[in-house]
């Protein structure tokens, strides 16, 4: 207790106000101007404590000292508060000033993987296809003999199925080989053996042959496309893949020609060629004089309805498919099929594609 207050002194009152007020504009920090509240305000702060010594007053007095004394801890209450906006608004100042965000950045930064450019082109021929009506099919990697050669009018002997060509696993199904599939076909076979006609669909995805040199690799890519109704013919198939090669490649007039060519599953069969020119080293599509070959197509023939249990006076249509990567390569320039499946993410880096640029017909197939 302040013992300097009892018996009363105004001028005491006046002299502890005074000091008050100077530590409370003194209070350089929160803390500082706390400290100072507590010590004047507090349960046994100076203030308080002469407060509690009122009650040993006379009366006259203690009316006098009361009225003082409270209307001191008014004063420096209020002073406090002041003093803590202040300080507050100075420390908000400082912390806009030294934490200012760039508001300009992108919400989360780019995701740092890319897309590789097979995946990229399917995406891109699944959204070309799905405008025109066609919907994705998929199938097993591991395919029996059936399904890949025997369904699609490929005979014993041919050479698709030797050894060489083919990779035959030493696992058996129902005492047939088991291979891994050459061709995506095996995914239509299914799709038309497990679903009613009419069929639009394509089917894109892995493929595996027993091949390996500078323009192949064991493993890669094809998109096949099979179409079937009542009176599907070639006109549809030529409109079809002229579509598909101008928005795919970006050239509105591309020139395209039909040669005759054979398949065993497709009759009669073509191979297509796109315009370009080759200047030197320099391939460009959809120029010049010169054809590159991009598909090989036909109308499906009547042996594989057959063979899926399809009636070929009632139905018909046409089949195509492409190898992905040969195209990917055309449309980005790229020189080495090989490095395609290096996991070199410095390769990934230069010739990948951002994961927020999915392509879209309307959106644009590829920035
Ligand atoms: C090529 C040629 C082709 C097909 C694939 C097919 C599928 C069924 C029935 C009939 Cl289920 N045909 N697919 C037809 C013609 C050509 O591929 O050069 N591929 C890279």
């Amino acid at each position: 207790m302040a013992p300097f207050f009892v018996g009363g002194n105004m001028q005491d009152i006046d002299k502890l106000g005074d000091e008050l007020q100077a530590a409370v504009e003194a209070a350089g920090s929160l803390d500082d101007l706390e400290a100072v509240r507590v010590s004047a305000l507090g349960r046994k702060g100076e203030i308080t404590s002469l407060m509690k010594g009122l009650g040993a007053m006379d009366e006259e007095a203690r009316r006098s000292a009361g009225t003082a004394l409270n209307a001191l801890k008014d004063d420096i209450a209020a002073a406090i508060d002041a003093r803590r906006g202040t300080l507050q608004n100075a420390a908000l100042t400082e912390q806009l000033e030294t934490e200012g965000i760039d508001i300009t950045l992108p919400a989360r930064a780019e995701a740092r993987g890319r897309i590789h450019p097979v995946t990229q082109v399917i995406d891109e021929v699944v959204a070309i296809f799905a405008d025109m009506g066609f919907s994705v099919a998929e199938g097993p990697d591991i395919e029996d003999d059936f399904h890949n050669f025997t369904a699609l009018n490929i005979p014993p002997e041919h050479p698709a199925r030797q050894m060489h060509d083919t990779f035959y696993l030493e696992a058996e199904r129902d005492g047939a080989p088991l291979v891994l599939r050459t061709h995506t076909s095996p995914v239509q076979i299914r799709h038309m053996q497990s679903t009613s006609p009419p069929y639009r669909i394509i089917a894109p995805g892995r493929t595996f042959r027993c091949d390996s040199d500078m323009t192949h690799t064991p493993m890669f890519h094809q998109v096949e496309g099979l179409a079937i109704g009542h009176d599907i013919h070639m006109g549809h198939l030529k409109g079809c893949l002229e579509e598909f090669a101008r928005v795919f490649f970006e050239v509105d007039n591309l020139r395209m020609r039909f040669r005759p060519s054979h398949f065993p599953f497709t009759e009669p069969s073509a191979e297509v060629d796109i315009g370009c020119s080759r200047e030197g080293r320099e391939l460009k599509i959809g120029e010049g004089n010169d054809w590159l070959e991009i598909l090989g197509c036909g109308m499906v023939h009547p042996n594989v309805l057959e063979n899926v249990g399809l009636d070929p006076d009632e139905w018909q249509g046409f089949a195509f498919g492409m190898g992905i990567d040969r195209i990917a390569m055309l449309k980005y320039g790229i020189p080495d099929l090989r490095a395609f499946f290096d996991s070199d993410l410095r390769w990934l880096r230069h010739y990948g594609f951002a994961a927020f640029d999915v392509p879209t017909l309307a959106g644009g197939l590829a920035r």
